[in-house]
């Protein structure tokens, strides 16, 4: 708890207090290439459904942070477009035909400055909303993240965005390790594979909470109202 101003959510593995003007929401990755028919993801063979569904309700999420002016943050995952930050054991992973860099159906794939790699219009930031360009997985490593929540006195995350067991779950470790309280809600976290979903949620729940907190959209947004 970082103000006598303090919230509660209904969360497990118990309720979390927090303190809306030192709680970012902070969204990951929740870029064309990874959510829209014909992008990188679905070229993957991933069903690009099992993401979207996470639209709805990180937009009303995104309009009541919004509503309040409260802090809201964006990552997107890529590399610069000389791949100079990209580790050839990332590049080569899989060993697909395609591969990050290479002409995809939205750009070079997960380029910066490339259609695909860019936020769904959907949910797009305003100028005034950091975006963190992270070459990894985590939003911490290689990226200003943590000085930029410090200078703006953030204590607290709620961490929304895709996919759940990959770029939310390190994001989540990492921010638990730098001292921040992280509240995932489950319908605006999403994976292309539905017990991913599931087991990436009780992870971050399990042993009283052991990287943070679960809960939902619609119970952050009655604490707020
Ligand atoms: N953002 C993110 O999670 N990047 C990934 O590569 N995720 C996969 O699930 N592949």
């Amino acid at each position: 708890m970082t103000s006598d101003h303090s919230l509660s959510v209904p969360a497990e593995p118990y309720p979390f207090e927090f303190a809306p003007e030192h709680c970012a929401l902070l969204m990951i990755d929740l870029q064309r290439d990874f959510l829209e028919p014909g992008g990188f993801g679905e070229m993957l063979g991933n069903d690009v459904s099992q993401l979207r569904r996470v639209i709805e309700p990180n937009r009303q999420l995104l309009a009541a942070w919004r509503a309040r002016a409260l802090p809201v943050m964006h990552t997107r995952e890529g590399h610069r477009p000389d791949l100079s930050d990209l580790p050839p054991a990332k590049r080569i992973r899989g060993h697909g035909k395609t591969s990050i860099g290479d002409a995809g159906p939205m750009g070079r794939i997960l380029v910066r400055g490339e259609a695909g790699h860019d936020i769904i219009p959907e949910l797009y930031p305003l100028r005034s909303e950091p975006v963190i360009d992270k070459p990894g997985k985590g939003a911490f490593f290689a990226t200003d993240l943590h000085a930029i929540l410090q200078n703006k006195g953030i204590t607290q995350l709620i961490v929304t965005g895709v996919t759940t067991e990959v770029c939310v779950n390190t994001t989540v470790r990492e921010a638990n390790d730098r001292g921040y309280d992280c509240l995932v809600p489950e319908d605006c976290v999403g994976s292309y594979f539905p017990e991913f979903q599931t087991m990436g949620l009780k992870m971050i729940k399990a042993q009283g909470g052991i990287f943070g907190w679960v809960s939902d959209s619609n119970s952050i947004l009655a604490a707020l109202a």
